[in-house]
């Protein structure tokens, strides 16, 4: 069968895709987000064991066109459900349901869901007769609409309390130029900005989460907004808004999430954000976080937008001399030197602050003093996350003169990384194995040499007789 042409969708298509609850069939959903991407769309991916509340929570607050769903472990029929009955109590009418599963739903299921208000379930005969790209095509023509505004007179209102789908529409009014809707969010006094930026996969989605996590603690009666910018591919126009993968502290009702895409090439920011920033202003955000997308030379823009701006880093930038290179470095409020359980760390930081030093000229002071530290975002509890994350506060503070009082203690303790399997231990299983094999031929050795002996033995009982 020949693979029909790429659908080009008129609208700019946001889906949400993610595998069911309790299902780690993710090789379905990671080939079908691709080929959705490179049709053209925006695709926020949650990666696998995603509750029915995640996903819906967040379809809303993306303004996304469409879920697409995998669900190979059953209970697909309740949970599609579910998702259906939930859009829809929140007033979500308009998102459209999409999912596969392979053989493990039946025909008879499938016709029951869609009854049931879920758009199409491709079956392993729909991939037969229409093809991967097929199946893509009739998902995002289904979906190739413009997301609703569900009442524009009253829309001021529900996004100063906090409602959000009403700021997810007001931000979609943004990005589509529709600025006399939004026009409430104009000459809002903005609330505190912190921009963080940094190389692509240097851990800031993952910072950003940590930090989440800790303002939550500290703040019980504070809110916090995040943009997380990833960028558009020139080629489909297509991009992978991956972020939330990291993010494990927003899905609570403090905490409101737009993923952008830069729709322009060799940019680290969508034109956009600042309209948003405005309209979570307006919506009374305590502190608003900024994630760009990380692509070099552009990453200074943020501290345009910026009270606070955060660079993320890793150890592996290489010869200090790359160190001299990075804009950034001169223009950060602070450095998070993350993945400090990497290699060479330690120098790594000594290099950092030294730069940091010299691109301010602050010889006087001690390079201890330089605002950079080491972090392990990826472990729980850092202690280099904690201390990061108390810095950040204070200096939100004292930039934007607030009167929050944190309660949250640091230690000088440094992140040093907590193994499950010592480092000196970790080939234990090779060793095993390498030590089996050496009883084994020593084994071998000594029934040769019995084997020997006992025919030599043989033989010489054989001679006597
Ligand atoms: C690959 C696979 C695995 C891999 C998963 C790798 C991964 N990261 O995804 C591994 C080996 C890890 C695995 C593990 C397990 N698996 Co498994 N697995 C499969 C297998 C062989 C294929 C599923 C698949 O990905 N197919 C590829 C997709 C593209 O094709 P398809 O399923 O036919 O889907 C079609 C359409 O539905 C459509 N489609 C599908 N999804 C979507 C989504 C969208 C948006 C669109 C548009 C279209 C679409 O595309 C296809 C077009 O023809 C199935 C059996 C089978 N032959 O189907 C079992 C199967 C799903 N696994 C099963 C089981 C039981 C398990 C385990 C629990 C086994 C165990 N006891 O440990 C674990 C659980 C893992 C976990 N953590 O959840 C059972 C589920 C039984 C049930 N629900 O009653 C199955 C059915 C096998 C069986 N007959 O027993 N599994
Ligand atoms: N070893 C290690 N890995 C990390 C650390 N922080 C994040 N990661 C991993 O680095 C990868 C990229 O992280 P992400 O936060 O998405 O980076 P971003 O592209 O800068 O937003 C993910 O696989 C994380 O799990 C860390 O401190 N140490
Ligand atoms: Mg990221």
């Amino acid at each position: 069968m020949q693979s029909p042409a790429p659908y080009t969708p008129s609208t700019k298509v946001r889906v949400v895709t993610a595998a069911s609850l309790f299902d780690g069939h993710d090789a379905a959903i990671n080939v079908m987000r691709r080929i959705i991407q490179a049709t053209g769309c925006e695709v926020i991916h949650l990666g696998h064991n995603r509750s029915v509340r995640e996903v819906v929570e967040c379809a809303i607050q993306e303004d996304a066109q469409a879920i697409a769903m995998t669900s190979y472990q059953g209970g697909h029929v309740e949970y599609l459900t579910y998702m259906r009955q939930l859009l829809d109590e929140r007033g979500a009418h308009h998102i459209r349901i999409f999912a596969g599963g392979g053989g493990t739903i039946l025909p008879s299921e499938i016709e029951q869901l869609h009854t049931n208000g879920i758009t199409r379930v491709y079956s392993p005969d729909d991939g037969r007769a229409m093809g991967l790209q097929g199946m893509i095509n009739d998902l995002v023509q289904k979906s190739d609409y413009v997301t609703p505004v569900t009442d524009a007179s009253s829309l001021h209102d529900r996004v100063r309390a906090k409602d959000p789908m009403a700021i997810a529409q007001a931000i979609s009014c943004a990005e589509r130029g529709e600025h006399d809707v939004i026009d409430f969010a104009k000459h809002v006094k903005r609330a505190p900005v912190l921009g963080i930026t940094g190389t692509g996969g240097a851990g800031k989605s993952s910072l950003t989460d940590e930090l989440v996590r800790r303002f939550l603690l500290d703040h019980t009666d504070k809110t916090i907004a995040v943009i997380s910018v990833d960028p558009s591919k020139r080629k489909t126009g297509g991009a992978l808004l991956g972020d939330r993968i990291r993010m494990n502290a927003v899905s609570d009702p403090r905490v409101y999430m737009r993923s952008f895409a830069t729709r322009e090439a060799n940019v680290a920011l969508n034109p956009h954000v600042r309209d948003a920033i405005n309209i979570l202003s307006y919506a009374e955000y305590d502190v608003i976080i900024v994630e760009t997308a990380g692509i070099g030379q552009s990453d200074s823009q943020i501290t345009e937008l910026a009270d606070v701006a955060m660079y993320v880093m890793t150890p592996e930038f290489g010869a200090a001399t790359q160190l001299e290179k990075i804009d950034m470095i001169d223009y950060a409020d602070v450095i998070a030197l993350n993945k400090f359980d990497k290699r060479g760390a330690l120098d790594a930081l000594r290099d950092v602050r030294k730069q940091y030093q010299r691109s301010r000229q602050l010889f006087s002071q001690s390079i201890d003093e330089m605002p950079v530290y080491g972090t392990i975002a990826s472990q729980f509890n850092d202690p280099g996350a904690n201390t990061l994350y108390r810095v950040i506060n204070d200096l939100l503070v004292k930039k934007c003169l607030l009167a929050w009082t944190s309660s949250y203690t640091v230690s000088n303790e440094m992140s040093e990384k907590i193994y499950i399997i010592p480092p000196d231990r970790i080939r234990y299983l090779a060793e095993i194995v390498e030590n089996n094999k050496r009883y084994d031929a020593f084994v071998d050795e000594q029934a040769d040499i019995a084997r020997t002996l006992w025919k030599l033995r043989g033989a010489i009982e054989h001679l006597q007789q």
